[in-house]
């Protein structure tokens, strides 16, 4: 009977201290499983390609009008809106020499399924050149009912990184996460931004389009080639969020196995 009580009790508070990731989605990106279609189209000559078991960003021609852009959509997965969840990927961005107004990105990207353009947010390893030297960033946009704010960039000097947003359903909320040296070393995140879009308008009925995106150029139309082995990403995956109720709940089951283990000593002595 001691032995049932005492196994109780750790599990519930090894459980209430780290409560196992529930995945509810990944993908390595190591192939083309067909989980991501090109959505939208892409833009100039950016393309985001499966090959050497990544997904690459690649600009093979640059355009001369527009900034290069390449799109890939999960089409199999969306993100609840009545869950809360974290989507995450890991980033390589090479430190590549840029000319000045010229710049590179990749993003991950949430956007209201069926109001992308007007609710969307996206978080990106990025580097540029304003024309006082090279700047390697974490760089946030969150638009809201068509009205796009740019939030702080935080300066991040390595060329891989984590990427997370996490959507809280209970306050609205996103939280865009990053781990400065990507898997190296273990998850270790700090938050960059939390951004509040229940001016989204989410229902129960409404998800999320789960998005990756390459993007690059320069504003007056001199972008620069992006090869094999520049920009890619690998590893992503979308975990739920566990909800405070759970907490609680194993929180007030360990409370039950001491109270118990408390009784037995007392009973003892
Ligand atoms: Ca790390």
């Amino acid at each position: 009977m001691k032995t049932k009580t005492c196994l109780v009790l750790s599990l519930c508070l090894g459980a209430a201290a780290a409560l196992p990731a529930q995945i509810l989605f990944s993908d390595s990106l190591a192939t083309d499983a067909s989980n991501w279609i090109v959505n939208p189209a892409n833009q100039g000559g950016g393309a985001l390609t499966f090959a050497s078991s990544r997904l690459n960003y690649l600009v093979g021609t640059p355009d001369l009008t527009v900034n290069d852009t390449g799109f890939r959509a999960l089409s199999v997965f969306a993100g609840p809106s009545t869950s809360s969840w974290s989507a995450q990927v890991d980033i390589h961005l090479a430190s590549l020499s840029l000319s000045t107004n010229q710049f590179a990105n990749l993003n991950i990207m949430v956007a209201k399924i069926g109001a992308e353009m007007a609710n969307n947010a996206t978080f990106a390893l990025d580097r540029y050149n304003a024309g006082a030297g090279l700047v390697q960033d974490i760089d946030t946009f969150v638009t809201v009912a068509g009205s796009k704010s740019h939030l702080p960039q935080v300066l991040n000097a390595t060329t891989d990184a984590t990427l997370m947003i996490s959507f809280d359903h209970l306050t609205s909320t996103l939280t865009f996460s990053y781990d400065s040296n990507g898997p190296v070393g273990g998850p270790s995140f700090l938050t960059a931004h939390t951004a509040d879009i229940s001016g989204w308008g989410m229902t129960g009925s409404d998800n999320f389009a789960l998005m990756l995106v390459g993007g690059s150029g320069n504003d007056i139309g001199f972008n620069p080639a992006i090869g094999s082995g520049d920009g890619y990403f690998q590893n992503f995956a979308v975990t739920a969020v566990p909800e405070p109720s759970t907490y609680a709940m194993l929180t007030g089951l360990g409370a039950l196995g001491l109270a118990m283990l408390r009784r037995r000593f007392c009973r003892e002595i």
